[in-house]
């Protein structure tokens, strides 16, 4: 897990040049700096080395420190280290799209239809001290069909191994979001949701049945910390925490169960039982007529729930281009990667592996890329002013689970957002 520190420089014994992501570093740092970054990016490498680059004397650098103990590799670094492939990659498409001369005179605002992101994108912009905002987001996802990676399953497939096959499922999330930002450098958000899912299931002898179950979610706590807060290029990192408010004690009767009230599978709970970590960086660009952003953000669940387990860590990028078509009206294409893992540890109320794939920790992971399309409509002004409404559409363009486990085929997501200035400041 250590091994030797590689090509130590004549004049500083600590530091070193990294093969694998040094490269990577220095192709991010050169184009951000142009832009007027001052980027101190941080990573652990495939080693458990934390690798740092960063610009010192117009320079760019990058410095490896040794390997920290081993205790610590268990748990934080490998978070840091997945997270680094996705980091590097947020910020190549960076670098490719960061023109200065395109950009270098507008001054990025807020008030603009695509002054915030997609509407599926989530602590994406930053308030001006003292500024309230107020949200709701609506979002249907439906899914239908098994899937062994990228392969489609027949029904009958799943019944080869299990008793019961999930069918499709649909889920519905209404989320009440809140923002405030105390000063012009911290946005502070929080976001709670009430979560409606139900399930069909055929059992191997044919027989059909529905699971259901609906509450609160978890709770979102984060502060969004801005990084550059002029030009047309904008940056925050987010800093988040999910509180565990949402049920994982859901239970209901199935033909298997003999009339006896059983833990529904996995998928039908509806927290995750442990308090989350989400890590982030969000980087907004915007020109006359045009918009574009990246974030980068990560799930880390520390530690198991009350029932045993605990839900996959979470890895996912997303990219976005946003043509004003009018002061009211914009266009939007997305591109959103997203890594799941499986769950690990085991809910004791599940004795029999074999009755449906839902109930396996080891057929939860899986792998999507999505390319969603949206609009923003702002009121600049009349009596509305200030009120976005926001739609945003999803068809997932890849996908590779561990299955068997339902494909998602579409995802709608539609807001309503309204700013409030500063009290006594209108
Ligand atoms: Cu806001």
């Amino acid at each position: 897990m250590c091994p030797p520190q590689r090509r130590p420089s004549r004049r500083n014994g600590r530091r070193y040049q990294h093969p694998e992501y040094a490269g990577a570093g220095l192709v991010c740092g050169i184009p951000l700096a142009r832009a007027g970054f001052r980027v101190f990016l941080l990573a652990a490498n495939s080693d458990y080395q934390i690798v740092t680059t960063g610009l010192r004397r117009k320079q760019m650098f990058t410095q490896t420190f040794p390997c920290p103990r081993a205790d610590y590799a268990g748990t934080a670094l490998p978070a840091l280290r997945a997270a680094v492939p996705f980091v590097a990659a947020l910020c190549l498409a960076a670098s490719t799209i960061t023109v200065p001369p395109l950009y270098a005179q507008y001054e990025w605002t807020a008030s603009r239809p695509d002054g915030h992101a997609p509407i599926g994108v989530m602590g994406e912009h930053t308030h001006v001290r003292g500024e309230w905002m107020l949200s709701y987001r609506f979002m249907q996802m439906s899914m239908a069909g098994n899937r062994d990676g990228t392969e489609r399953l027949e029904t009958s497939d799943v019944h080869r191994d299990f008793m019961v096959a999930p069918l499709d499922m649909t889920m519905r999330m209404h989320m009440a979001g809140l923002m405030y930002a105390p000063s012009d450098v911290v946005t502070l958000m929080t976001m709670a949701n009430w979560i409606d899912q139900s399930m069909n299931h055929e059992t191997r002898p044919g027989g059909m049945f529905e699971a259901a179950s609906s509450g609160l979610g978890d709770v979102g706590l984060s502060a969004l910390v801005g990084l550059k807060r002029s030009g047309s290029i904008r940056a925050h990192l987010n800093t988040g925490v999910s509180i565990p408010v949402g049920s994982i004690e859901e239970t209901g009767v199935n033909p298997m169960s003999m009339g006896r009230t059983v833990q529904m599978p996995y998928p039908m709970q509806l927290g995750s039982g442990t308090w989350d970590l989400k890590p982030g960086i969000t980087i907004l660009g915007m020109s006359k007529r045009t918009s574009w952003g990246l974030q980068g953000m990560g799930t880390v669940r520390l530690g198991t729930n009350s029932r045993g387990y605990a839900l996959g860590d979470v890895a996912e990028g997303t990219a976005w281009f946003a043509v004003k078509a009018t002061d009211q009206l914009s266009l939007s294409a997305r591109v959103l990667v997203r890594n799941w893992g499986d769950y690990s540890g085991h809910d004791e109320a599940y004795d029999n592996r074999m009755m449906v794939p839902t109930i396996r920790e080891e057929l939860r992971g899986g792998f999507r890329m999505d390319a969603p399309l949206g609009l923003n409509v702002y009121f600049p002004g009349g009596a509305l002013k200030g009120h976005r409404i926001s739609a945003e559409f999803t068809l997932p363009v890849y996908q590779s689970l561990h299955g068997p486990q339902l494909e998602t085929d579409w995802v709608l997501t539609v807001g309503w957002q309204k700013s409030f200035e500063p009290i006594g400041h209108p």
